[in-house]
C-alpha cells in the first residue's frame, strides 16, 4: 500500500510548510538536536495514516504507519499511567459525566484537564521497512543459535542489516538527549552513559526504564562479551544501581537489570527497569540478567562466544529467513 499511495499522499500532504516541518524534524533528528519541551508546531497535523501496525486495548497503545510529508513514518501513541500525586487535581479539576447508575454502582466519563491527559507520542521519521516490521504484530519463532550459527548466519546478517546506531553515538557525543543524562562515567574503557529509555516518560517510577550505553563502540552484543569486559559490566551494574538509588530512591532489590539477545541496536547497552513492571522484551527468551552474565563470564571467559543461545525472531525477520535457508529451523 505504501508504494502505491506514496505520490498521492505526498501531494495531498505536500504544502511547503508541512514538508519544511518534516524536513526540519528530519534534520533535527539527524543532528540529534530538536528543541525539547518547547515544540510550538505540531508536526503531526500533516500525518496521513496508512495502516495500524498493532494496537492493544489493555496496554492502551497503538502503532501507526503513515506519511509525514513525503516520508514514511511510524507514530506510537500510548496513554500514560495515572499518577497518585495528581489525583487531588484530577478529582477537583475535571468534569464528570454520568453514564449509568444502578443501585450502589455508577460509571462516568471523566474529562481531565489537558495537562493530566497527555498521550506519550513517539515518532520515527523517516522510518525504514525494518522499523515497520519491528512494530508490526507478528508471530514469533524461537531460534537455537550455536557458536557456528552465530559466525556463519547471524554475524554476517547483523553486520549488513541492523538498525543504525547513530542515535547511540549522538547520546555518547552529547549531540542529543544530553540534558536527560542521569549519570555518566566518561572512562573510555569501562565508562557509560545512563539515561531514560525513550519508552519511559519519567512521570512515575512504577514503569522506570533507563538504559546504560557503553562508551566502548566495538561490542555488538552479548556474543562479543568475554571476561575481558567484566570490569565494564561490573562498573555499569554497580554505578548504574547507585545512580538510580540516588536519583529515584529505588534500591537494587527493586530493579531488573538485563541485556537483550538479540538486541535491536548492536552497540552494548544494558536495560534497567523496575521489577514488577512488565517492560516489553523482559521475558526469559530475550532478557539476560546482567548479574547472570557477569557470573557466567567469571566461570567461563568464553561463555557467550561458545554457548548455544536461544531467542525469538518475528515471522518476517530477515534473520529468521537466513536460519531457514541454512536448514536450522
Ligand atoms: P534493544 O535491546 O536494542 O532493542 O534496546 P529493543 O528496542 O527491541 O528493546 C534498545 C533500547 O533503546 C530500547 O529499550 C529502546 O526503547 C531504546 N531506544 C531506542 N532509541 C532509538 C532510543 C533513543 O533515541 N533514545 C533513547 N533514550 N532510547 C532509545
Amino acid at each position: 500500500m505504501a508504494d502505491t499511495t506514496t505520490k498521492r499522499e505526498a501531494d495531498s500532504v505536500g504544502s511547503d510548510e508541512v514538508s519544511q516541518k518534516a524536513k526540519r524534524a528530519k534534520s533535527d533528528s539527524e543532528n540529534g538536536r530538536g528543541e525539547v519541551g518547547k515544540e510550538p508546531e505540531n508536526i503531526l497535523c500533516g500525518f496521513k495514516t496508512s495502516d495500524v501496525l498493532s494496537d492493544s486495548a489493555r496496554e492502551k497503545t497503538i502503532f501507526i504507519r503513515g506519511k509525514l510529508a513525503d516520508q514514511e513514518a511510524v507514530v506510537i501513541l500510548e496513554k500514560t499511567p495515572i499518577r497518585e500525586d495528581t489525583l487531588a487535581e484530577l478529582f477537583s479539576g475535571s468534569t464528570l459525566k454520568l453514564e449509568m447508575r444502578n443501585d450502589i454502582y455508577s460509571t462516568y466519563r471523566l474529562q481531565a484537564p489537558p495537562h493530566l491527559n497527555e498521550i506519550k507520542t513517539t515518532v520515527v521519521c523517516p522510518a525504514t521497512e525494518k522499523h515497520v516490521k519491528k512494530y508490526q504484530r507478528q508471530e514469533s519463532f524461537l531460534v537455537e543459535e550455536t557458536e557456528e550459527d552465530y559466525q556463519s548466519i547471524t554475524r554476517p546478517y547483523v553486520e549488513k542489516q541492523s538498525f543504525s546506531v547513530k542515535w547511540v553515538h549522538n547520546i555518547l557525543e552529547k549531540k542529543a538527549e544530553a540534558d536527560r543524562i542521569v549519570y555518566e562515567d566518561p572512562d573510555p574503557k569501562v565508562g557509560f552513559v545512563l539515561l531514560p529509555d525513550f519508552k519511559w516518560d519519567q512521570k512515575q517510577v512504577d514503569d522506570l526504564y533507563l538504559i546504560a550505553i557503553a562508551h566502548l563502540r566495538d561490542i555488538r552484543s552479548l556474543r562479543d562479551l568475554t571476561s575481558e569486559h567484566l570490569p565494564l559490566l561490573q562498573n555499569i551494574f554497580q554505578k548504574g544501581k547507585e545512580a538510580i538509588l540516588q536519583r529515584y530512591d529505588l534500591p537494587a532489590s527493586k530493579l531488573r537489570v538485563y541485556l537483550h539477545y538479540q538486541p535491536s541496536y548492536y552497540h552494548l547497552h544494558v536495560h534497567f527497569t523496575k521489577l514488577g513492571y512488565e517492560a516489553p522484551g523482559c521475558g526469559v527468551e530475550r532478557a539476560h540478567l546482567l548479574a547472570d552474565v557477569i557470573q557466567n563470564l567469571q566461570s567461563d571467559p568464553e561463555y557467550y562466544k561458545t554457548r548455544t543461545l536461544y531467542f525469538p525472531l518475528r515471522a518476517d525477520d530477515g534473520l529468521l529467513g537466513k536460519f531457514k535457508e541454512a536448514g536450522r529451523l
